[in-house]
């Protein structure tokens, strides 16, 4: 993925294929090329009327909505939360995977939600709340703590100032076509096939910066009227 317009679709790490049986291949394929690509697209038309916004980062999008043009306001939040959230939702993918998570993550959930078998339940009630189209989120909050939360369409965490460890997107593109309309089944699927090599380093980079009192996420320019359900 470039940093700025126009931003390309770059090829998965891993075949569409790989997260079988958990995930199929048709479904990874469709959401990567067809969906993902879409929210790509449509963000790179709407930024090409304004050439002022080519240099911008895809985060610094996200974060500053409330600045952009009026006309394109809504097109620009709903399309690149959408190329953030399937970035990241796929960046967080591995087949092997460790079906557990460990290290600096596994102690912070473990102090957090006591055992991975409570934070997997918690995790699983989030991503089954989301009413409609979404995602569930394991996020650190400005206190440095994990928590939960879900976000309704292409919303993202970032402008509430929390940083993303890991999500799921339960649109039901994501599991329509192998799991039918049992949102419940892709969630346990999708268990099996969690990265938390990449989780941790997610982790670990942001409890880092912490530490060095830097942030790569700005303060958001006004309050942001995005639909958070926070758990
Ligand atoms: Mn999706």
């Amino acid at each position: 993925m470039n940093e700025h317009y126009r931003f390309v679709n770059t090829p998965l790490p891993y075949p569409y294929s790989a997260m079988e049986p958990y995930i199929d291949e048709k479904t990874m394929w469709l959401h990567h090329s067809r969906h993902l690509q879409a929210y790509i697209d449509n963000l790179n038309n709407t930024l090409s009327k304004y050439p002022a916004l080519r240099n911008w980062t895809l985060e610094e999008l996200i974060m500053n909505t409330a600045s952009l043009p009026e006309d394109i306001r809504t097109a620009v939040a709903h399309n690149s939360g959408g190329v953030f959230n399937h970035q990241f939702y796929f960046s967080n993918l591995a087949n092997p995977a460790q079906q557990q998570p460990f290290g600096t993550l596994n102690e912070a959930i473990r102090n957090r939600f006591r055992n991975y078998a409570s934070f997997q339940a918690q995790f699983k009630e989030a991503a089954l709340s989301v009413f409609g189209s979404g995602y569930a989120w394991l996020v650190v909050n400005a206190f440095g703590e994990l928590d939960i939360m879900t976000t309704g369409n292409q919303d993202t965490p970032l402008p509430l100032g929390l940083s993303p460890i890991l999500n799921i997107d339960v649109w039901e593109h994501a599991y329509y076509l192998k799991h039918y309309n049992v949102r419940a089944d892709y969630i346990d699927d999708w268990f099996h096939v969690v990265n938390w090599n990449n989780a941790n380093k997610n982790y670990m980079r942001k409890t880092e910066m912490a530490a060095s009192g830097s942030s790569s996420l700005a303060a958001p320019s006004k309050p942001y009227a995005l639909h958070f359900q926070t758990r």
